[in-house]
């Protein structure tokens, strides 16, 4: 990449946009993150188990359930904790490498169910950075709080952060082997995230025998319950061995560490390998063979006769206008489909309005009502719905967020390669005319749906209207009494949906709008480049010719070289 890079830096103006792209993208490719999620049930070791990966005992592990929101850990030169509260407020901590006691006693305050029992201090996330070998190289690590040890909506905000990890560590340990509960967790997982590795932790408290026999139990179960391939590779580790061999010798070998820190070394590099080649790689092609082309239709202008090559850019003209046309249309077509599939979210709201109220109606359904307290009876029912409200919507949030990327990227990619096809149109006249080598390339317009970063918590309203004094309530007649009741259910359930499905309605329209206009706006900079860089450097050697004869030598022969010299960057390898 780097002789791509002088070679850009070494062309001057002309090739000083390609230059600048490449240099971003070396800059997305070192600071490119790999997002690894540990996952099991409470108390599987998942902290520890960091812990060891990283060499140091860091996290706040417990013998009762101990995370209670999730960590992301990534390298840092000095240690550095930072706790993201719900209100947008910060705290931070920094410690020397050999105090990462004290940076353990800080995390406790914030991260454990002992001292923020139901996470009482408002922590939304919490992000550490580590002088730890493992993390080198942009891997991130994240502590997730185990399920079954808090409310549901903690194991559904997790299914919706997972498709955003490149891969997960599913923790299981013997004691029991594994639960329904995570069987069904996983399954969910399995469907999400692509690549799973499945660990035995706790090994140290089993024979020999009885972690055999538990790993064919736990690949049969995995394998018939959970979707997991049948052939998973089950790792067996003890993470309280590692940690106290501290990495080295007898201890480190019998804890299973040193297999998976390998493990997860190749994982870094080959995830990093698959991004290069299929994003990096391809970009790199594309700016080297417009580079290349530029670099020599201005060699063309300059070598031509000025009569011929006037003529010759007459025609690439007629070329362009038809393409200008063509693009103009497309801009017009997509803009209708955006009308298109607004309209297509507000049929969604309507639909969820309509299901939310439902399912709100079903939970309030198995509660008492006493009709002698219609205060007490409507604390019951919002309690009820504050319970359920969050789990509900998350799920919601996530269906939502698929069923728009899939509809996008449908809707997208015909003109996506009808863009492709557009600017290869101009490219391969241009190289006819000029009769210079000209090789295909594909491009691709982003079409993600822009998505928030998934440690932006959604907030779902539960408790919009309070609890009704009702003083007089109890001067009513019974059945006035009751209707009185049914009727500020039926306001606080439709006050609960509209203001959650205006919430997510809204975040997904605006993920809508923000993609389309991108699209829109990188299909013209597309066309405009493709000009610029064919007609338009044509036009400009043709100005250089009407100058200075001596000047112009010097400048051809400069091009020349450099020509030369990008056609031995022949298509970039790893
Ligand atoms: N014997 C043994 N105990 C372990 C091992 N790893 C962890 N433990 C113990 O298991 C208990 C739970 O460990 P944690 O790392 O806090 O577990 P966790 O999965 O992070 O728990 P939550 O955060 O509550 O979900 C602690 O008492 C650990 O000391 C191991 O390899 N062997
Ligand atoms: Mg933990």
């Amino acid at each position: 990449m780097n002789d791509f890079i002088s070679a850009l830096e070494s062309g001057g103006d002309i090739l000083s946009a390609f230059f600048a792209q490449c240099v971003e993208l070396r800059q997305r490719l070192q600071t490119g993150r790999l997002y690894l999620a540990v996952l099991g049930q409470f108390k599987r070791g998942k902290s520890t188990f960091i812990n060891a990966l990283m060499k140091s005992n860091v996290l706040p592990t417990s013998v009762i359930p101990a995370t209670a929101v999730p960590t992301y850990i990534e390298y840092g030169a000095e240690p550095c904790a930072k706790v993201v509260f719900v209100d947008g407020t910060e705290e931070k901590f920094e410690c020397k490498s050999n105090q990462l006691e004290h940076m353990r006693e800080f995390l406790s305050k914030y991260v454990t169910e002992k001292l923020n029992p139901h996470n009482g201090a408002g922590v939304e996330r919490v992000a550490l950075s580590i002088p730890s070998d493992i993390l080198q190289g942009g891997l991130v690590l994240i502590d997730t709080p185990g399920i079954g040890s808090t409310h549901t909506h903690n194991t559904e905000a997790t299914l919706r952060f997972l498709p955003q990890c490149d891969a997960a560590f599913i923790v299981l340990s013997p004691d029991p082997p594994v639960t329904d509960a995570e069987l069904s967790f996983f399954k969910d997982v399995a469907a999400r995230v692509s690549k799973l590795f499945v660990v035995i932790n706790k090994t140290d408290i089993v024979s020999a025998d009885e972690l055999q026999e538990i790993t064919s139990f736990v690949s049969h179960v995995l394998h018939t319950k959970a979707d997991f391939p049948e052939d998973v590779v089950i790792l067996p580790l003890s993470a309280r061995d590692a940690l106290s061999s501290h990495g080295d010798g007898a201890h480190w070998m019998r804890s299973g560490f040193h297999v998976l820190t390998d493990i997860v070394h190749r994982f870094k590099s080959a995830e990093k390998e698959t991004v290069l080649n299929d994003a990096i790689g391809q970009k790199l092609n594309v700016i080297i063979s417009d580079a290349r082309m530029k670099v020599e239709l201005a060699v063309k202008a300059l070598t031509e006769p000025v009569s011929r090559v006037e003529e010759l850019l007459q025609e690439l003209h007629n070329t362009m206008n038809a393409a200008r046309t063509q693009e103009t249309q497309m801009l017009d077509l997509i803009t209708g489909d955006h009308r298109r599939l607004s309209e297509f979210l507000e049929e969604q709201a309507a639909q969820l309005r309509k299901e939310s109220t439902e399912y709100l109606e079903q939970v309030i359904r198995h509660e008492n009502v006493s009709q002698n307290d219609i205060p007490e009876s409507m604390r019951h029912f919002r309690e009820a719905i504050a319970e359920h409200v969050p789990a509900f919507f998350e799920r919601k949030l996530g269906e939502m967020s698929g069923l728009f990327s899939r509809k996008i990227a449908d809707t997208l990619s015909p003109y996506n390669n009808r863009l492709n096809s557009l600017i290869e149109d101009i490219r391969k006249k241009a190289a006819d005319l000029f009769n210079i080598n000209y090789a295909k390339c594909h491009r691709s317009v982003s079409l993600e749906l822009k998505r928030k970063p998934y440690w932006v918590a959604h907030k779902w309203s539960s408790s919009l209207i309070p609890v009704p004094d009702g003083f007089f309530d109890g001067f009513l007649p019974l059945g006035l009494r009751k209707r009185v009741m049914r009727k500020r259910i039926r306001e606080f359930i439709t006050d609960i949906v509209l203001s959650n499905v205006e919430n997510l309605r809204y975040a997904t329209l605006l993920n809508v709008d923000e993609t389309f206009r991108r699209f829109q706006s990188d299909m013209k900079d597309a066309v405009t480049e493709t000009v610029e860089n064919t007609a338009g450097v044509i036009r400009q050697a043709l100005k250089k010719r009407t100058e200075l004869t001596q000047a112009n030598n010097q400048e051809l022969s400069r091009l020349q070289e450099l020509s030369n010299r990008l056609r031995q960057l022949t298509t970039y390898q790893l």
